[in-house]
């Protein structure tokens, strides 16, 4: 494959770069494909000013430019809380129930999208690749080409693709649909992603699809589903020295022998934390053994706090979890720990190694790279057990998980008594087949495979496609 001479990638939030380790795997995954590409990543700066003292600030750390814009708070307050928390995510997490439409949002959403636009495409050269991550940025292409932009443009949703039943209730979603037709490439995380984005093309959209390409209002698209995953190596190294290593004698040594089960995610509601906690309650009800041999411990650092759904479902979260204390504990043991904050990286791969079990349960995940780094953390030798919800996209590649329903209380309960009695053997075998799916997709590949299908797109002889999805 030929080299592009330059990757920009363009998220909502771009940077930081340096403390990238700390920040979470996505950007761990686009800070090194802009090293090895030599890029650019633009972005939100994180940042709100007044209206006319928005600015772009730019800077070049360790080979890559960040490029970042301020935003006004009503601008953010519209695009971020509004159209993309508080309509597209639940809409993409199938939650028609949590979904709130409002004009004046989409209006704002719009408006960033175009002031994206305008200073990105300032900041363009010719032959430069241009990779759009998530449902921040859907128009994001269709802006560039209204500006004239011709180099070839990619976008990856980080969510699954919902059905084209839940998405049709969205209302302007043909706009939103039809301006994805001005990208030459769409990446989704897994297979039926995939096949819902067909599926409406054809259905909502009239399109035709043939093999990966998609038609369309007048314009044809490339698609394909490219699983993201993580740096393997690295997460294990971080397991297993310095810090990592120190957390996890210190969490061994505060466990005294008992099982601990392990949930780490953002909070949110699509990460299935109340179920989760309750299925927790069902296992300790229906095996008192268990009681003071085993505990649950939940990191979930608040996300997303300014949303009254974010604001409500973390209260429920609190109350379940004192609730399973109160019913349960003993003065000498406590089965439900809940820490509410974010924890550096190689912390949190101590602890995952110190685990016997990881519970991770959403109730819709596009990827969830948590179930990823739980195994990759493991000591091959004496491996802990990854529970993993069939509804995470991961679970498309990690069937060698126990696999179950984050809707079905009681399997949930049934497996984790399978997972505490499970044989070292056993346990060993599925460590086993889990890493060599982790190895088969890790991160490497999946940007690299989607660099490479986007080189490999058409090149534009004009800047056709301009007039799509801006009406
Ligand atoms: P998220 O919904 O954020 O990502 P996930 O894939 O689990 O979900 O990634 C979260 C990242 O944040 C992981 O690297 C995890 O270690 C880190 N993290 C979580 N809790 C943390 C804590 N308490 N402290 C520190 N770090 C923490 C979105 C999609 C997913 C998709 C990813 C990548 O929703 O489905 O897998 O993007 O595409």
């Amino acid at each position: 494959m030929k080299r592009p001479r330059r990757l920009v990638a363009v998220s909502n939030r771009a940077g930081p770069v340096k403390g990238a380790a700390a920040a979470g795997g996505l950007a761990v995954g686009l800070v090194g494909a802009l090293r090895e590409y030599g890029g650019l990543w633009f972005g939100w700066s994180g940042r709100v000013a007044a209206p006319g003292k928005t600015r772009l600030h730019s800077e070049k750390i360790e080979g890559l430019t960040l490029a970042t814009l301020d935003l006004t708070q009503k601008d953010f307050d519209g695009y971020y809380n509004g159209l993309a928390n508080g309509c597209l995510w639940p809409l993409l997490h199938f939650r028609m129930d949590l979904t709130h439409f409002e004009r004046e949002h989409l209006d704002a959403y719009r408006r960033v999208n175009d002031q994206f636009a305008r200073q990105l495409g300032r900041l363009l050269r010719p032959d430069d690749l241009v990779w759009v991550h998530d449902f921040h940025l859907f128009p994001l292409a269709a802006e560039l080409r209204r500006r004239g932009a011709r180099q070839k443009i990619g976008f990856f949703l980080h969510t699954p693709f919902p059905p084209t039943e839940i998405l049709s209730t969205l209302p302007q979603h043909d706009w939103i649909v039809r301006s994805l037709f001005a990208y030459d490439l769409i990446g989704f995380q897994t297979k039926p992603d995939l096949a819902r984005f067909h599926d409406h093309i054809r259905r909502a959209a009239g399109g035709r699809v043939q093999g990966g390409v998609v038609s369309a209002f007048g314009r044809e698209v490339q698609t394909g589903a490219f699983p993201i995953g993580i740096d393997v190596e690295e997460f294990h190294r971080f397991a297993f020295t310095a810090s990592g290593e120190r957390e996890f004698h210190r969490m061994r040594k505060a466990l005294a022998g008992r099982d601990q089960i392990i949930g780490v995610d953002r909070l949110d509601y699509s990460k299935g934390l109340l179920r989760r906690v309750a299925a927790f309650g069902r296992y300790l009800e229906a095996n008192p053994q268990a009681h003071g041999q085993v505990i649950f411990l939940q990191v979930a650092p608040v996300s997303r706090g300014m949303i009254t759904s974010y604001r409500e479902f973390r209260h429920e979260l609190e109350r379940a979890a004192a609730h399973i204390n109160g019913r349960f504990g003993r003065f000498d043991w406590t089965p439900v720990h809940y820490l509410n904050r974010a924890l550096p990286r190689r912390t949190l791969a101590g602890l995952h190694r110190a685990s016997r079990i990881a519970l991770v349960t959403p109730v819709r995940d596009g990827m969830n790279l948590v179930a990823k780094e739980y195994v990759a953390a493991q000591d091959p030798a004496d491996p802990g057990v990854l529970i993993l919800s069939r509804f995470a996209g991961a679970a498309q590649q990690m069937g060698a998980a126990l696999l179950v329903n984050p809707f079905d209380g009681e399997e949930m309960a049934l497996a984790l008594h399978q997972a505490r009695a499970m044989p070292l053997e056993e346990r060993r075998n599925r460590h086993a087949r889990l890493m060599r799916c982790l190895h088969e997709y890790d991160v490497k590949r999946w940007r690299d495979e989607f660099v490479a299908a986007l080189s490999a797109t058409r090149a534009r002889r004009t800047g056709a496609g301009a007039a799509i999805g801006t009406a």
